[in-house]
């Protein structure tokens, strides 16, 4: 059996895992799945049914995006790219933990704030942002040096996080295009103006019907992945 992902289009967590699978090309059977009307396939599987929610060939269930970026680094025989992705040795392991996981406990937490100030009315829209600005000055201070988060290449910090980065400045993008973050949204647009971005890893699907053919991700792109 070919793996299976469920995912979402514009999840950042799903943005993270196709982003990840597309590059260490992995290929899966990819469905689309409306949030408001699961499919059976995925709620039986039981829990939360988050996606983006990963069955390997064996039927192993990986529920969260990390395990399948994960996952992914062990189908590969690219070695280069497995040493920037996630290097061996464990002081930069350990940096690319901390960034995903400030990212993943605490950004976010402001992001969905800042996202939906009307949800929360203990704040505004400024409050927020001021809040999910610490993280954004973090990163916009570190990639003034650096290309990536880790250095002069792209590592699973820099996979992980710019998906988030990206609702963020989606949300007001006049304020984001401009503010003081230069260097933040140079590393931003390197990842979202790419076509491997636009073409394959936000690539429009229809929602997955139980019984449908199977539709193979990555999309082939010529001399996309030599
Ligand atoms: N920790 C999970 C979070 C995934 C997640 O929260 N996905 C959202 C979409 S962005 C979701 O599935 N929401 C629907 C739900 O919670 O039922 C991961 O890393 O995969």
């Amino acid at each position: 059996m070919m793996p299976i992902l469920y995912s979402f289009r514009r999840c950042p967590y799903a943005i993270r895992a196709r982003y990840t699978l597309a590059l260490l090309d992995c290929v899966v059977s990819l469905r689309e799945v409306d949030l408001k009307s699961k499919p059976m396939a995925l709620t039986s599987l039981g829990g939360r049914a988050t996606v983006p929610q990963m069955l390997d060939e064996q039927g192993k269930r990986y529920p969260e995006s990390l395990d399948i970026m994960f996952w992914a680094l062990k189908q590969t025989d690219k070695k280069e790219l497995i040493e920037s992705l996630w290097p061996s040795s464990s002081v930069k392991q350990a940096k690319v933990s901390t960034w995903i996981s400030y990212n993943d406990n605490r950004f976010k937490h402001w992001l969905d704030r800042y996202k939906y100030a009307d949800r929360y009315p203990d704040g505004t829209e400024f409050d927020y942002r001021q809040r999910a600005e610490v993280f954004i000055k973090r990163l916009n201070k570190r990639l003034n040096q650096r290309k990536y988060l880790l250095g002069d290449d792209m590592s699973l910090a820099d996979i992980a996080i710019f998906p988030f980065i990206r609702q963020f400045s989606n949300v007001n993008k006049d304020w984001f295009e401009n503010s003081e973050y230069d260097s933040l949204k140079l590393w931003l647009d390197c990842f979202v103006s790419d076509e491997f971005f636009t073409e394959v890893i936000m690539k429009k699907l229809a929602s997955w019907q139980n019984g449908q053919l199977d539709i193979l991700f990555p999309f082939c792109q010529e001399g996309k992945f030599d």
